[in-house]
């Protein structure tokens, strides 16, 4: 069966793909490789991100691979806070960049943001991108207590809930991340 590295170190990240690919992929992630090196995400955008954590496998390990970068993207913020979605405040400290959010959206009537995901496929030498986006608003005040990062604050398009006030399942059909996972299946199912 054909090799493939997804650039994680997130177990539950790695079984929901190795399953979903079985008998077609075997999915390996970076522990599996004896990849240690904390790969750098110097981009200034999700999808130079992702390709630097998939083409540094390929270049280092020699086998396929894929890697995603995600993020928050506020219209108002000018798509703030983007690639520095996780340590927005200075800190990884996921109330602190809420607060900051939700502080510099004081008095603005534009609440309007999004949840982006883009996926680097290097499949034979070539760099395949998916991408994943939810629409949504930023509430005005935290609710739900599930989920991580913005999710409190962040109300999908078609709902009156949180991300954080849904169940794990239900967000994981919508989110950001399935879309961009969902394309890049297809994609790999129609070609193995
Ligand atoms: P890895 O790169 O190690 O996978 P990470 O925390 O950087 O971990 P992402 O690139 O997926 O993960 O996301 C970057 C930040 O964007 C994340 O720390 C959150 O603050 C925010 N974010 C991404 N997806 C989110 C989601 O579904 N709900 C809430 N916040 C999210």
């Amino acid at each position: 069966m054909k090799k493939l590295v997804f650039a994680t170190n997130n177990q539950h990240k790695t079984e929901e793909i190795r399953l979903a690919l079985a008998g077609k992929y075997d999915v390996l992630n970076l522990e599996d490789i004896g990849c240690l090196t904390d790969i750098p995400e110097t981009a200034d955008t999700f999808e130079g991100n992702a390709t630097l954590k998939s083409r540094y496998v390929v270049e280092h390990f020699n086998l396929d691979c894929f890697a995603d970068d995600s993020g928050l993207e506020v219209e108002a913020l000018n798509n703030e806070p983007g690639v520095y979605s996780a340590r927005y405040s200075g800190s990884r400290d996921s109330l602190e960049n809420i607060q900051l959010v939700l502080k510099k959206l004081e008095g603005i009537g534009n609440r309007k943001a999004r949840f982006k995901t883009v996926i680097s496929l290097m499949q034979d030498g070539k760099n395949h991108i998916f991408e994943g986006v939810i629409k949504g608003t930023i509430t005005t005040e935290l609710s739900g207590s599930k989920g991580f990062g913005y999710d409190p604050i962040f109300q999908p398009d078609g709902y009156d809930i949180t991300f954080a006030e849904m169940d794990m399942a239900e967000k994981n059909k919508i989110s950001h991340r399935a879309i961009a996972l969902e394309k890049m299946m297809t994609f790999l199912k129609g070609d193995a």
